[in-house]
């Protein structure tokens, strides 16, 4: 449909002209205005909500916010206040979307058409997950997930499955999951789900449950929609359930943020942004052609650990002509970014190079 003119009340404190506005619940930064720093502006980042917004006065007292934690030997609802006090911690961590590059699928998948801008790099800080799950006695035996749910109010006349945002990962996510309150060294804004969120670095962004009111160590995944049936890579024409994928861990991935569309001649940098998801990356490297010949590209700044993203740079002397540029990232484990994509009917987890890249014309 045509693009809203103005951000949601809740969103307005967003930098408009960085983002294009799908909807009041989905906005996307701009490709231009990713830009080469190794932290993503929290204006500049994108939204995506499934439920109306919660009112702002759960943002007035933020260390009164309760969080109920389940399925430990000791069972406790804990206020931020109790959090800060158990431990701290910053961790460095893309934030994407799992429908970042739907807009690529030709088959036209439903939902929000992302491009390339459902994805920043945050520096989220609170209690890492395992320390309070320790000061509770440690997880029941044969917990299995860590199930996580918004702190929505539900729109009254729905079946609560249908709507509610809760959300299961594997309990080996609990190594590096963190109980967040700060958000590129502020109080985590209402939008992105202050003041309290569930942050699983390298996990889609479902994973990561914003105002989040009780998380519990479970033997079974949640049975609510957005578990059982949404958010599962399926073959284009099926329906979602529990046996298919979870958008879990987020795969390699790469695009180039800059120049766009045109150059002038001789040197151009080619910037870009690259992640491993829960593994770091290995090489970056860009293709002047299309993908017949790769070179190497060069990281940029500092390295903020394995869930951070890595700007990168390749100087590139062009003559006038047209050039597809493309870039593809490798992990410390070897994995690659195909250069195709997995059609899917939902239009998850596309990281293929070839339709990331980008025709630049230089002149
Ligand atoms: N949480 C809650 N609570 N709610 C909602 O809705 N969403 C999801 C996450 N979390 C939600 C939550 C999603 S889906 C995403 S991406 C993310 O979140 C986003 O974030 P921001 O902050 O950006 O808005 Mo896809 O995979």
């Amino acid at each position: 449909g045509e693009e809203p003119k103005t951000l949601p009340d809740y969103a307005a404190w967003k930098e408009r002209t960085a983002l294009i506005v799908h909807s009041a619940n989905t906005m996307e930064t701009r490709r231009d205005a990713i830009g080469q720093g190794v932290v993503t502006p929290s204006d500049r980042l994108f939204v995506r909500n499934n439920l109306p917004t919660p009112p702002a006065s759960i943002v007035a007292n933020r260390d009164a916010w309760e969080v109920r934690i389940e399925g430990v030997k000791n069972p406790k609802t804990l206020t931020i206040g109790d959090l800060k006090e158990i431990g701290v911690s910053t961790v460095a961590s893309v934030l994407q979307c799992s429908g970042n590059g739907r807009a690529f699928f030709p088959h036209g998948a439903g939902g929000t058409q992302w491009s390339v801008g459902a994805a920043g790099c945050i520096l989220w800080t609170g209690v890492p997950l395992k320390d309070v799950v320790e000061a509770l006695g440690g997880p029941v035996d044969g917990a299995m997930y860590i199930t996580s749910t918004g702190g929505e109010t539900l729109p009254e006349g729905l079946d609560p499955k249908t709507v509610k945002v809760e959300r299961s990962v594997p309990t080996r996510a609990m190594e590096s999951a963190l109980l967040a309150w700060g958000m590129n060294d502020e109080p985590l804004p209402l939008t992105h789900g202050g003041p309290l969120r569930m942050v699983v670095p390298g996990y889609y962004g479902v994973n990561n449950v914003k105002y989040v009111k009780n998380v519990a160590f479970t033997k079974e995944q949640t049975d609510v929609k957005i578990q059982a049936s949404s958010y599962r890579v399926r073959d284009v024409g099926k329906k979602g359930s529990p046996d298919q994928p979870s958008m879990w861990e987020m795969n390699v991935k790469s695009w180039v943020t800059s120049p766009l569309t045109s150059g002038r001649k001789g040197r151009n940098m080619i910037y870009g942004v690259a992640f491993g998801g829960t593994v770091s990356l290995d090489k970056i490297e860009v293709s002047l052609d299309g993908g017949k010949n790769w070179q190497q590209a060069r990281f940029l700044g500092p390295d903020l650990g394995p869930y951070a993203w890595r700007p990168f740079v390749l100087a590139a002397d062009l003559a006038p002509g047209e050039y597809r540029i493309v870039s593809r990232a490798t992990d410390t484990k070897g994995n690659s970014q195909p250069e195709g994509r997995i059609d899917n009917e939902r239009g998850y987890g596309h990281n293929g190079w070839s339709d990331h890249g980008v025709t630049v014309t230089v002149s």
